[in-house]
């Protein structure tokens, strides 16, 4: 970190425009050669450019705008030029602010420099890339949520009042003499059960986040020729799953991401459970079973059009589970006295009941998501737990009668748990794991 960076910001490809950026000391030393010394625009004015090569001959013409650090996106100077959107013209800009001195930039590093420089903490440097990659309404609203740095906020909250107590208690280590007032341990007691109790409230949000994040694994689940690839296909808007009257058809597990009522739902089709003797068919129907284990959710299907029958296929205790009875449109007679929510993958009836089920049992819609606005992801609830498992040790501590020390040494811990979720104490470890999964340019 410190040199002047480069990277293409905008995709690979050809567009009407592409955008090039430097941040670095040398940003603007660079900008200015590769116009041909011709002035920079004062700092946030845009104007047209010409970018040159070393024989003065033109690459590219566009617009170039200048950020005069700390005031920029990385808090170092910026320089953005917006030229023609094609690879080759794109790539030689690029390459010649590389032959002026700056470096190629590696995944993520402008918001790991906004980072280092204080301009985000790092639960605003994920929300940058949750913001890029949501896939839902709701996804996008958490992630800027997260941007404007609610999460960070409770973060520092919970970790100024832990402070608090650790120094009040560390009072205590540095006077031997007095002894903890009964009074004033109650109090301190009360205070880190208030936190724990913060800690889990934003633990609770986890199994959200990840949805959020990556969508309700949602396993359709069923025997053959229910109709479970036309489901996906259904609910997906077009043919991605091959459907067939013939069982069996389905072999491997199918992914595909839909969007309904702003709630990403990971939809795995599956090969129809069933005695088989073809082993890859037997391979595709032990993968269900994998399938079925990990799910979120699970749409077991049954047919309409069969008999009924009275044999229910195993579902693992606790799983969220809806049954849905399709082939509605050629139901026999067998079924007239049993409940269910009855579809028509053929006709498309009884896909706006299906979808008010869905919402119900994952207690999820816009309107209920209102209340939680933050959403921890994993990373955020590793620390989590580390934090509340040291402030349990804590507080029993304190109960135990234990030196002061021991409580300190928890609560120390659990500091540094908490701290690590905004990046006030940071690791170069966590740094990189963070920022390696950010694209180019970001
Ligand atoms: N009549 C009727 N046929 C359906 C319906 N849904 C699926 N099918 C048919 O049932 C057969 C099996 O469907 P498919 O989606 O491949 O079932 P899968 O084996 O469970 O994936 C195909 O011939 C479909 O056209 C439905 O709602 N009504
Ligand atoms: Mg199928």
């Amino acid at each position: 970190m410190g040199g002047t960076i480069v990277a293409i910001a905008t995709p690979v490809g050809t567009g009407a425009v592409s955008l090039i950026r430097l941040s670095g000391p040398e940003a603007q030393r660079i900008a200015l050669a590769a116009c041909g010394k011709v002035s920079l625009p004062d700092a946030r004015q845009v104007a047209l450019r010409k970018i040159r090569d070393e024989n003065d001959l033109v690459i590219d013409e566009g617009v170039l705008c200048f950020f005069a650090g700390p005031r920029s996106y990385t808090g170092e100077d910026v320089v953005e030029f917006t030229g023609h959107g094609g690879v080759v013209v794109t790539r030689k800009v690029l390459e010649r602010f590389v032959e002026l001195g700056a470096v190629p930039a590696g995944p993520g590093e402008f918001t790991q420099r906004a980072f280092m420089n204080g301009r985000l903490d790092l639960t605003q440097a994920e929300a940058v890339m949750d913001l890029i990659s949501a896939q839902t309404s709701l996804a996008l609203r958490s992630a800027n949520e997260q941007l404007e740095g609610r999460l960070g906020a409770v973060c520092q909250d919970i970790r100024a009042a832990l402070l608090g107590s650790t120094a009040h208690l560390e009072a205590y280590i540095d006077f031997p003499e007095e002894d903890i007032d009964p009074d004033v341990g109650e109090k301190l007691k009360q205070g880190l059960l208030d936190q724990r109790k913060r800690i889990l409230d934003l633990l609770a949000t986890a199994d959200q986040g990840r949805i959020l994040r990556e969508g309700v694994r949602t396993v359709i689940y069923g025997k053959p020729n229910v109709g479970k690839s036309s489901l996906l296909n259904r609910l997906l808007g077009y043919q991605r799953a091959i459907v067939s009257a013939q069982e069996g058809t389905t072999r491997d597990t199918i992914e595909e991401v839909v969007n309904i009522r702003g709630i990403p739902l990971r939809l795995i089709d599956t090969a129809g459970v069933r005695e088989s003797k073809d082993e890859i068919e037997r391979e595709g129907i032990a993968m269900t079973h994998g399938q079925v284990a990990k799910a979120d959710l699970i749409l077991e299907m049954r047919d309409l059009s069969e008999p009924f029958e009275d044999v229910e296929l195993p579902i693992p205790e606790g799983a969220k589970h809806l049954q849905i009875l399709n082939k509605r449109d050629q139901e026999d007679s067998s079924w007239s006295s049993k409940d269910g929510l009855r579809i028509s993958c053929e006709t498309g009836e009884g896909f706006e009941e299906l979808e008010e089920n869905l919402m119900s049992l994952l207690s999820l819609d816009e309107e209920h998501w209102g209340v939680h606005s933050v959403a921890v992801n994993a990373r955020h609830q590793a620390c989590l737990l580390r934090g509340r498992e040291a402030l349990d040790r804590a507080v029993s501590s304190m109960g135990a009668g234990e030196e002061p020390e021991f409580t300190s040494l928890s609560l120390r811990e659990a500091l540094g748990a908490i701290g690590e979720i905004s990046g006030v104490v940071d690791t170069e470890e966590i740094l990189g794991e963070i920022f390696g999964n950010f694209c180019i340019g970001k």
